[in-house]
């Protein structure tokens, strides 16, 4: 038995973010279709590897409704599994949770959907009974514990939970449950969706997350995938495979001197050699010292871009953002460090950061990165631009 066990495939996110006049329209356009590519390469592999069948453990839309063209797309690559004889098993989650009755998809009938109430399907490969358990997201938000409606597992070879949900310590309302929970299950392997990076929560039985098939912000940086699980002899061997077509990823430079065309050339030279095989949306860091704090950043940003304008294409990067930071061997300022903590305490809260965002924060990708650690990084940044070296002290 081999299957593949993928999630959060996102297709159609809209990246945002990454929409300004800057970058260039040709590249948006590929990032923009990257979603759609790596499930297209999941397909492709699915077929080549002839698995016997496909697990989508939810967010296989990035909203609840999709274009037209989104559907096709979707539809056609279920239709080219169908014609190779794969099975596909599909749940939605909190992106696209179900409310159009399952029947009204025009999927092909090698798929089948779980509804809003967890149930079992069953079906025989081979010599071997198997069995599939399950349900779709009815809302954005599930606070109960599904997971306590799941069966122990019955009477077949092997059975799989697929679940689109958080560890219940998290705090989140996305149908929380524990990895005993799970356990005290029986399933030979659990496909989790939800967290969109790949992580094993338990080696025997397997369970684990996909991950998503794409990154579509800084925060999803590196290789994106599934996971191929096969069976030879009652042993599972569960690896990864990437699918992805755009990284994003972090480039560190250490600059010495406050001369832009240098700086632009040293990263020139650093994207050169490091000749990335897809593209990479990067965000640089330069190490610098004191002396060259007067460098401007949009200023220096603005010139990269353009340089890079001509060249993305031949060295598959683009530069979306640079930051700086302090060599630890500088220092600024002699701000005393129980003022400093006095504060901090006082403008860095999440009450503030709310305050002030308060009317962009309507806009989901806004939330998003203000959800991931802005309150850190602000005071990291403030800390390094008022102290220094300082500043740093307290990071590993
Ligand atoms: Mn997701």
């Amino acid at each position: 038995m081999k299957f593949i066990h993928a999630a959060d495939l996102h297709l159609e996110s809209p990246f945002e973010g990454l929409m300004d006049d800057e970058i260039p329209q040709k590249l948006w356009e590929k990032i923009f279709n990257s979603t759609f590519l790596a499930f297209s390469n999941l397909v492709q592999d699915a077929i080549n590897q002839k698995v016997d069948f496909v697990l989508l453990s939810g967010d296989l839309f990035d909203r609840d409704n999709q274009t037209p063209k989104t559907y096709n797309f979707f539809y056609g690559e279920l239709d080219k599994l169908n014609a190779a004889d794969v099975k596909i098993f599909m749940i939605f989650g909190n992106h696209d949770y179900l409310n159009i009755s399952a029947s009204d998809l025009k999927l092909p009938n090698n798929v089948y959907v779980f509804g809003n109430q967890v149930e079992t399907k069953t079906f025989n490969l081979n010599d071997k009974k198997i069995a599939i358990t399950g349900f779709s997201y009815e809302n954005r938000w599930i606070n109960d514990k599904m997971i306590d409606n799941y069966p122990v597992k019955s009477n077949v070879d092997f059975q799989i939970g697929m679940l689109h949900g958080s560890e219940a310590n998290t705090g989140d309302n996305y149908a929380p449950f524990t990895i005993n929970d799970l356990l005290d299950k029986k399933y030979d392997y659990w496909a989790l969706g939800h967290i969109h990076k790949m992580q094993q929560l338990n080696a025997n039985p397997p369970i684990y997350y996909s991950g998503n098939i794409q990154g579509r912000h800084k925060n999803e940086s590196g290789s994106k995938g599934y996971l191929l699980i096969n069976e030879v002899n009652g042993n599972l061997n569960v690896s990864f495979n990437e699918t992805s077509v755009i990284i994003w990823d972090n480039l560190t430079i250490n600059i010495n001197e406050n001369n832009t065309n240098q700086i632009i050339n040293d990263l020139m030279s650093q994207i050169y050699k490091n000749k990335y095989s897809k593209i990479h949306l990067l965000e640089i860091t330069f190490n610098i010292n004191k002396n060259l704090l007067n460098i401007n950043h949009d200023e220096l940003l603005s010139k990269i871009q353009n340089t890079l304008r001509e060249e993305y294409d031949n060295l598959n990067a683009w530069v979306y953002d640079i930051r700086f930071s302090i060599n630890d061997n500088e220092k600024i300022s002699n701000i005393d460090d129980d003022i400093w903590q006095e504060a901090a305490e006082s403008i860095f809260t999440k009450d503030n950061i709310m305050d002030i965002s308060k009317s962009l924060s309507k806009y989901d990708f806004i939330q998003n990165h203000l959800d991931n650690n802005i309150q850190d990084n602000l005071l990291k940044q403030a800390k390094i631009n008022l102290l220094g070296n300082k500043g740093n002290i307290d990071e590993d």
